[in-house]
């Protein structure tokens, strides 16, 4: 009986921890205009300046960015800001005109696919 209750309470505590991890961690999908690794390596600099972003992924096939962050440090809008930045479009927020300009010739829009 006794080790019934233990492990009930211990399965009461693992999934009190899950809840608090996924607490941590959002995800969220952005579209973007990147398209290559170079784009994923222009991306992935400009993370690393912004506090709070844990992992991405690019698709490059449809230009999705898929962010892991940590909400209590940044926010969606945060995000799209830093790839707008690095010189891509961001879901409604145009890429950053001089960033853009600094893009290898093969990273800028339609280069690698049409759109
Ligand atoms: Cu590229």
């Amino acid at each position: 009986m006794k080790s019934k209750i233990g492990t009930f309470l211990f399965g009461v505590i693992m999934l009190a921890n899950q809840v608090v991890l996924a607490g941590e961690e959002n995800e969220i999908v952005i579209k973007t205009s990147a398209q290559c690794g170079m784009c994923y390596d222009n991306i992935k600099k400009e993370f690393t300046f912004t506090k709070g972003v844990n992992s991405f992924q690019l698709n490059e096939e449809n230009g999705e960015v898929t962010v892991k962050y940590n909400p209590s440090k940044t926010n969606p809008e945060k995000i799209r800001k830093a790839i707008s930045k690095a010189g891509y479009d961001a879901d409604d927020i145009p890429a950053n005109p001089k960033a853009y300009e600094k893009l290898d010739a093969c990273c800028k829009k339609g280069e690698h696919r049409k759109e």
